[in-house]
């Protein structure tokens, strides 16, 4: 990003100072009645500096619907490339690909990486990658038919909606077309990164070049019309007001009543190290991490999960985030890059132990689920 750009950055986040005089009485009559929460009643959560009260009602509806049960899956993330053209302020990418430090995988390469720590449990990959100013649209099925054959049984969760409308440019048809052929050659299902914040204000700060708010509804919704599951995700921390974060929440709660294939909601914590919004705002803080867990499950009540992220909020605050309405943590990721090239200091991997473990000390059950929640193994202890 150019120097000049730069400068034009905002130097802070927005004043977030939470206030003991919110009354949430009317939202915890709501919350306990089921009823459907609004734009003012998330914007009062947020606003309320009592943590416990919001986290306590988060956790309520997380045992109405799934008790102690929390998910995680074996899986491994792929980042095929890092090389992306879009120049996202929000993002550790580089654009250039003779840039220090970059990689762009052949589908040879993406089977020996996943070849190198495959175990039989393994069930996901997750792969996502920049927008690479090279590649063509057949490369990206060549690299899902390469995985495929290799690793008949393992499912591809692979490419953001962002990706799904760039794949679809670059082969010059419609979305449907491009999903259909992704489809054939292993595609089982999509992510959800890259909605960062819908709210055009903030779109402009820290994603200009990616495609807009409406257009990734518009996206994920011909995805689940067409059968593909997807998830969802809001990237907060930087720039947003709360009535942003909320507003983005709603769209995403109006866009499932309408499409309902989002399985899962994850928020994602800003990481600024390598992006250029270092030195200006370091990472976010422990009380925001959890009321934003806590509201989201408040607020989308049509969804089924929603995803303490340990690798973004590092495993102390994921752990007690199962207690503020989290039911679901990923999984045992192997090689997250996305994170640590930002700044993440949670690591690259966790064993399935290790998780379990984690899962067992704060009071809950841990159930290996696949990637679509619709095959679970509970283990009323850890093993290895
Ligand atoms: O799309 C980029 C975000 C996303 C930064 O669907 C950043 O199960 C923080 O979407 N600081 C990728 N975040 C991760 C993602 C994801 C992760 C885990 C599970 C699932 C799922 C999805 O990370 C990107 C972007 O929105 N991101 N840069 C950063 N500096």
């Amino acid at each position: 990003m150019a120097r000049k750009d730069r400068e034009k950055l905002p130097r802070h986040r927005p004043a977030k100072r939470p206030s003991s005089d919110v009354d949430l009485s009317r939202i915890q009559e709501k919350v306990r009645a089921g009823e459907r929460l609004d734009l003012q009643d998330g914007v009062a959560l947020f606003q309320s500096a009592d943590l416990l009260t919001v986290g306590q009602l988060a956790n309520l509806v997380r045992e109405r619907r799934h008790g102690d049960r929390t998910f995680y899956n074996v899986n491994r993330h792929l980042n095929p490339t890092n090389v992306c053209f879009v120049g996202c302020e929000l993002c550790a990418y580089q654009d250039k690909v003779t840039a220090p430090g970059t990689w762009s995988y052949s589908p040879e390469q993406c089977v020996e990486l996943a070849r190198r720590d495959y175990t039989e449990d393994v069930t996901e990959f997750h792969i996502v990658g920049g927008l690479h100013p090279h590649w063509k649209f057949p490369v990206y099925l060549e690299i899902l038919r390469a995985l495929k054959e290799a690793f008949p049984t393992v499912h591809l969760k692979a490419f953001t909606m962002v990706e799904i409308d760039w794949l679809a440019r670059l082969a010059d048809q419609s979305i449907e077309e491009t999903l259909d052929q992704l489809t054939e050659a292993g595609l089982d299902s999509c992510p959800g990164g890259g909605a960062e914040i819908f709210a055009p204000r903030v779109h402009e700060i820290i994603a200009h070049n990616k495609i807009t708010g409406d257009r990734w509804l518009e996206v994920a919704g011909i995805c689940h019309r067409r059968g593909l599951r997807t998830n969802a995700t809001m990237l907060y921390g930087h720039v947003e007001t709360y009535e942003e974060r909320v507003d983005h929440l709603l769209r995403l709660r109006a866009q499932q009543d309408q499409s309902g294939g989002f399985d899962c909601f994850i928020p994602l914590a800003f990481h600024p190290e390598n992006t250029p919004f270092e030195g200006r705002m370091g990472p976010t803080d422990g009380i925001d991490d959890l009321k934003v867990i806590a509201v989201s499950r408040l607020l989308l009540d049509n969804f089924d999960h929603i995803k303490a992220y340990w690798v973004m909020l590092t495993q102390k605050i994921a752990q007690v985030a199962l207690r503020f309405g989290a039911d679901d943590l990923d999984g045992t990721i192997v090689d997250e890059r996305i994170t640590r090239a930002a700044g993440g200091v949670a690591g690259k991997g966790m064993t399935r132990r290790q998780i379990e473990d984690f899962i067992l000390e704060a009071g809950r059950t841990p159930v290996e689920r696949n990637t679509t929640y619709t095959e679970f193994h509970a283990r009323a202890e850890s093993r290895a």
